[in-house]
């Protein structure tokens, strides 16, 4: 960092103008992003850098200016697009609500890293002979900028595009661009979104010709009339100075050439576009210096009895919030990485996406216009800081934030409003209320009366279009879905007349969200309700490469921030390198827009379709069994459901299949964007029912010497417990009650607002910390009869285990009867048998549900077969670490990397497999932080708690819940060479 020597004027006004409440200076007007033939220059690639470490220590050296003396020492490169911050300049920095900063608006802290990006660039000659602008489409911090040493203003708005104009100061040869951004500025406060600080010019940079007499906006209007057909166009042209003739439109496809742009079209035929069929019709606008291209999509947004509506039919709103994001690159993401992305999204049936907490680059509407994803657009606005100081002096109502309120969120309507994918526009998260949002609220319907208003935080929904709410319970939502319409005053006759939205619900951090179903039940029952989105798509730790060579995941205090929020920032369906989750595969299930339903009996199939508009035409419906000769699919006959509609049809399945699981699967047809044909997009299973737990063969009798012997079980005198099964050593054998806290088990439910986290209720309890005496051991003919006492130490509450082992000489059958005694005060996380192996697992094989986890209230994307998993993807592993990797089976082989394995027969038992103990799960901080594998910890549950959602959310529901109980655990135990 360069450190000497500051310039005091130089430093005054920068000083002051970084803590300036007012928006940018010297920009355009806010315009959509066109794809146009104008000439453009992208300038991304190595720029040069410097830091100083605050605005009081910045000095004039002329550095903007192309004939500058630099100091070779005090510069290094920088990749454009990129964040400092990920560049080995200083460091990334989470925090959730906090302000890192003391919260003392509008002044930003002094130690605030100064960046001075520069560029040396030619300018192609075909800019040249126009007039130009530069365009940066995202700079987080506050920037001024100067081209050949002239200033030509500043960006406020880190994910905010800004236009300026370069005419006359662009020139032939060599021209600097430089770039001074402030990390902090009085934008801070208007950017608390809850994500990493990652300060950069980390979006695209383009200098642009803007042909005199060209295209300088454009706003589409195509509706959609679903009554007749029928679409309407027109659009909306401003033209660059210099215009000799109005604008024409083209649209092959619809038969229109070069017509007037700025009336109405009406179009007596047109297929509209829409999440089940994004149907778009290329268009172009000129003038005779410029064209623009566009794609078309006629559709309509309104609202109608308090249902949402697209294109006149009730829309669900299947869908996720998503940031931006990269474990390496931050907010700089690639076009093909967000449609690998998109297209993922799609595959799991899912349909909306709100692009939390600001504008995604522009191209991701491209995407979401041609994937068909509905879309809540975000404004880049969050003052949540505020709530920590009870709302004083937050931005969102007062008058000296009011222009950069409003010029935030005309940046955001103005760049996207051509997109048919752009249902709502959401005026910013978590920024309080106030008349500045209220005026945004205006402004957005004024402008554009064609979309809804979204805005979570005006929570009486008077200058908004939905009402909206994030994390509701399913109580809550029960109640809103059921409200009638009408009320005591205009403000709530208002509100009962708009649709409802989670726009945020179902945390998705760590192990869950438990409870998905209940949610999507409700959004099927009431049409006022109009689904959400699950928080959140991707979890943002950032890829660090540790020493050993592989990659470590890091959160918030990782980088050695003193404000931080920790793990709460790895909360995603999928991880930060896309590999889903195992909830993924869940929300795929409850929200599949198709459903099946299957006869216990086999005697029928109901196939009801979900959607709004489309058939299920496109899908063939096909049933497969796990018995000899029917495992391949083979077609059911089952006719097009039309949208809304379901339809019941006999099934004929051979007798042969009548006693074994079937599986029925609604499969797209054809190849599609995002997937094959063949692709699920429903799957229904009827299982058999499990065989009896009990060993084959004829009862051996037990012996008792050193120890008690029956079989190939060791039982030891002292404790009753077993400590081998043939040449498998076993440890610690012992009931369980506890589980690794979860982030959900940690958080404090939002339906139990004034009871601790589950976790700190288990540890109050000493679930951890369970001892066993024995009652008694009784050696019968042909069982061995344990009974113990289990209980936590300081309370007197506790379990009667009755443990009746029998064996024919091979198997040893375990019938494990709990009962619980004296008042116990806490539910349970579970109830099951722990032991420990010598050595490290090397795969479990098992029949039962998977491949992914199950809780009970979790696991809905899971199907009944026979799967293979090794070590590490049976455990589930999470970046902090937590139980994880339940599966529910009837028969399990644990094998160990030495090659001797334990096989479990059982009857829905839980089969939990990690190298780690509960304890050292419970207290690592990271995943890289565990021990290595020395060991094989296995537990067999008879019962367990659903995991909920409190991580931010409700907790387990009441039914997913473990009460003490009475419980029977029954498995027959063999060890394998
Ligand atoms: C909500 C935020 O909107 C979102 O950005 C994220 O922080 C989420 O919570 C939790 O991960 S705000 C919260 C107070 C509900």
């Amino acid at each position: 960092m360069s450190t000497t020597d500051p310039t005091p004027d130089l430093v005054a006004a920068l000083v002051d103008d970084l803590a300036s409440t007012a928006p940018a200076r010297g920009t355009l007007p806010p315009r959509a992003h066109l794809r146009t033939d104008a000439p453009a220059q992208v300038l991304d690639g190595t720029w040069r850098l410097r830091t100083w470490p605050s605005p009081r220590h910045v000095r004039d050296d002329g550095w903007q200016r192309p004939d500058a003396a630099l100091d070779p020492d005090a510069w290094d490169d920088v990749q454009v697009p990129g964040h400092w911050v990920l560049q080995g300049h200083g460091a990334p920095a989470y925090s959730n609500l906090q302000y890192p900063f003391p919260v003392d608006p509008p002044h930003p802290p002094d130690e605030n890293v100064v960046a001075d990006h520069r560029l040396e660039l030619v300018a192609d000659d075909a800019l040249l002979t126009h007039p130009t602008l530069v365009r940066f489409e995202g700079v987080e911090g506050a920037a001024t900028v100067w081209l050949n040493g002239v200033e030509l203003g500043t960006l406020r708005g880190s994910r905010l595009t800004h236009e300026l104009p370069t005419t006359g100061v662009l020139r032939p040869g060599r021209n600097v661009l430089a770039v001074r951004v402030a990390q902090w500025s009085a934008v801070s406060y208007l950017e608390d979104q809850d994500m990493w600080w990652l300060p950069g010019v980390f979006r695209s940079v383009t200098l642009l010709a803007r042909p005199a007499g060209g295209v300088r906006d454009v706003f589409v209007h195509a509706g959609y009339d679903h009554e007749d057909g029928s679409g309407t166009l027109r659009v909306d042209v401003a033209l660059e100075d210099g215009a000799v003739a109005p604008a024409r439109v083209s649209v092959p496809g619809l038969g229109l050439q070069g017509v007037a742009a700025d009336v109405v079209h009406h179009l007596p035929a047109v297929r509209p576009w829409s999440d089940e069929d994004p149907h778009l019709y290329d268009a172009t606008v000129s003038t005779p210096t410029e064209t623009v291209t566009l794609r078309l999509g006629f559709r309509t947004v309104r609202v109608e009895d308090a249902t949402l509506l697209l294109n006149g039919r009730p829309v669900l709103l299947r869908g996720v919030n998503r940031h931006e994001y990269h474990p390496r690159h931050g907010r700089s993401v690639t076009d093909e990485d967000t449609r690998a992305e998109l297209l993922q999204m799609r595959r799991a049936n899912l349909n909306a996406v709100r692009t939390s907490h600001y504008p995604p680059a522009a191209s991701f509407l491209d995407l979401a216009d041609e994937l068909g994803l509905l879309v809540v657009l975000e404004n880049d606005l969050e003052t949540h800081g505020f709530e920590l100081v009870g709302w004083r002096r937050n931005p969102s109502d007062d008058p000296a934030w009011r222009d950069a309120v409003l010029d935030r969120v005309r940046r955001t309507v103005e760049r996207d409003k051509n997109h048919p994918a752009v249902l709502m526009w959401s005026l910013g998260n978590e920024a309080g209320t106030g008349a500045n949002l209220e005026a945004a609220g205006r402004w957005t319907a004024a402008r554009d009366p064609e979309r809804l208003v979204h805005y979570e935080g005006d929570r009486a929904s008077t200058y908004v279009d939905v009402h909206s709410r994030m994390y509701a319970t399913t109580d809550e939502v029960a109640a809103i879905g059921a409200e009638p319409p009408g009320g005591a005053t205009d403000a709530e006759r208002h509100r009962a007349a708009l649709p409802f939205v989670l726009c945020e619900y179902a945390h998705a951090m760590g192990n869950g969200p438990g409870g998905l179903t209940e949610y999507q039940e409700l959004f099927e029952a009431h049409p006022r309700l109009a689904g959400g989105f699950v928080w959140e798509w991707v979890e943002h730790t950032l890829a660090v490469d540790g020493p050993d060579g592989t990659t470590r995941w890091l959160y918030g205090g990782d980088f050695g921030e003193v404000v931080h929020d920790g793990s709460f920032v790895v909360d995603g369906l999928v991880h930060a390198d896309r590999t889903p989750g195992p909830a993924l595969a869940d929300l795929a299930a409850v929200v599949a827009p198709v459903r099946l339903d299957l006869d216990e009996d086999l005697g029928a199939l109901t196939v009801r379709n979900l959607r709004h508009t489309r058939t299920t035409d496109d899908l063939e419906v096909v049933w497969s069994a796990d018995v000899p000769g029917h495992e391949q699919p083979a077609v059911l006959d089952v006719p097009a459901v039309g949208a809304g509609a379901a339809t019941t049809v006999p099934l004929r399945l051979p007798d042969a299949v009548r006693d074994a699981s079937v599986t029925v699967r609604a499969r797209t047809r054809h190849d599609l964007p995002w997937a094959p044909a063949g692709h699920d997009v429903a799957v229904v299973q009827r299982v058999a029912a499990p065989a009896p737990v009990r060993v084959d063969g004829p009862l051996v009798a037990p012996s008792v010497d050193d120890a008690v012997r029956l079989g190939p079980l060791v039982l030891d005198r002292a404790t009753g417990m077993p400590t081998a099964l043939g040449a498998l050593a076993l440890h610690d054998v012992a009931v369980g009650l506890w589980r690794a806290p979860t982030d959900n088990d940690r958080g404090v439910g939002w339906d139990e607002p004034d009871l601790p986290p589950v976790a700190d209720r288990w540890a109050a309890a000493r679930l951890d910390d369970l001892r066993s005496r024995l009652v008694g051991l009784h050696v019968g003919t042909d069982a061995v009869v344990v009974r113990t006492r289990v209980a936590p130490p300081v309370l007197d509450a506790g379990l009667d285990c009755t443990w009746r082992w029998t064996s024919d000489g091979t198997g040893v059958a375990l019938e494990l009867t709990v009962d619980p005694t004296g008042p116990w005060p806490c539910d349970w996380a579970r109830l099951g048998l722990d032991l420990r192996l010598d050595g490290a697992t090397r795969d479990v094989r098992w029949t039962g549900f998977g491949p992914g986890p199950q809780y009970p209230d979790t696991g809905q994307g899971a199907r009944w077969g026979t799967y293979t998993a090794d070590r590490d993807d049976y455990a589930v592993r999470t970046v902090r670490p937590q139980e994880h990797g339940a599966r529910v089976v009837d028969e399990a082989t644990v094998t160990l990397a030495a090659g001797p394995a334990l096989h479990v027969q059982g009857a829905r038992v839980a089969l939990t497999v990690r190298p780690w103990d509960r304890r050292t799960v419970a207290t690592t901080a990271h995943d890289h932080d565990l021990p290595p594998a020395t060991a094989t910890h296995v537990s067999l549950d008879a019962a367990r708690s659903g995991v909920g959602t409190a991580s931010c959310g409700q907790g387990v529901l009441p039914r997913y819940r473990l009460r003490p109980s009475h419980q029977v655990l029954r498995v027959v135990l063999t060890a394998l060479p």
